[in-house]
């Protein structure tokens, strides 16, 4: 019997999968796994390869610490959240974004990109989202902070945010790489340039997820009444009348009450009751 060999799926195209090993990097087929009527396989995956005629195939597939979907990758320790100056950020996407990851127990930090272009987006991020989650303003351009950020990072980290802020941007600018870029489109959106997720070894100890972005995410099998509980900013005030408020029509609201003093942002709660809202209409299907 030949022993197995352990290691991470860092690429997956068309049922070929790319496995980082200690023995090196193999181009392997997940025959072993999908003989046996298993669940599919995603990069982000500790797997088991096993080796027949000299070639390799996935035999196991370890347990999975979390799945993102749209697109799949698996196993995050880290989202790294990117927005920029341009394209307009789309706070909707990151509100929904850290509420995922808020369910399911995956660190977030954001990352407010191309700051040699301005500092309004930073400026925002840091008073909105700063005191619970990490803001880092940084520019793949110049390279300001980018080294200093990767250097503190450890274990799987993975970039999500709108095409165009410049995720494969920093990647390149971190490890010296000449991945493909794109730019806006007339109507100032991204080129959805990066199409397959791929896993980069940046370090023995760190591994950059370079993705599409998740913009198509849904916050599918989320209930509307535990979307409060991922709003550390709603949590923390913790003075409503009822304790199942949902901040939306309740009296004696302390999260309306915040709102009226100016001490929460008017433009995250708008976004909360509309993704409260859309909870709402897709629970009742
Ligand atoms: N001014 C400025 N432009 C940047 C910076 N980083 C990236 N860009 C530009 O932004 C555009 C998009 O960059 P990408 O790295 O392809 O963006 P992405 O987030 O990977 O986009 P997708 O792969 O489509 O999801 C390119 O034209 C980059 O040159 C930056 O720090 N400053
Ligand atoms: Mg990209
Ligand atoms: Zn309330």
């Amino acid at each position: 019997m030949d022993k197995s060999l352990s290691g991470k799926v860092i690429k997956g195209v068309a049922g070929v999968f790319t496995v980082s090993t200690e023995k090196g990097v193999f181009k392997c087929s997940a025959r072993g796994v999908l003989k046996r009527g298993e669940e599919k396989i995603y990069v982000g995956d500790e797997v088991t390869l096993k080796q027949e005629r000299g070639v390799y195939y996935i035999a196991t597939v370890k347990p999975r610490k979390n799945l993102f979907t749209r697109p799949y990758v698996s196993n995050v320790d880290k989202l790294l959240i990117v927005v920029a100056a341009e394209p307009i950020p789309d706070y909707m996407l990151v509100d929904k974004l850290l509420v995922f990851c808020e369910g399911y127990q995956v660190d977030a930090e954001i990352i407010v990109n191309k700051s040699d272009l301005n500092g309004e987006v930073y400026d925002y991020c840091k008073r909105v989202y700063g005191d619970y989650y990490k803001v880092h303003a940084l520019s793949a351009q110049t390279g300001e902070g980018v080294k200093e950020l990767f250097d503190e990072l450890t274990g799987n980290v993975c970039f999500a945010g709108q095409s165009a802020v410049g995720k494969t941007s920093l990647l390149n600018a971190l490890c010296g790489l000449s991945l493909e870029v794109g730019g806006l489109s007339k109507i100032m959106r991204g080129r959805n340039t990066t199409r397959h997720v791929e896993i980069y070894t940046v370090r023995k100890d760190l591994f950059v997820y370079d993705t599409c972005g998740f913009s198509l995410l849904t916050l599918e099998g989320f209930d509307e009444y535990e979307l409060p509980l991922y709003y550390p900013d709603f949590t923390r005030l913790n003075g409503c009348r009822f304790s199942t408020c949902t901040h939306t029509k309740e009296p004696d609201c302390s999260v309306k009450n915040a709102l009226k003093e100016g001490k929460l942002d008017r433009a995250r709660y708008d976004r909360y009751v509309a993704i409260f809202e859309e909870l709402v209409e897709q629970n009742k299907k």
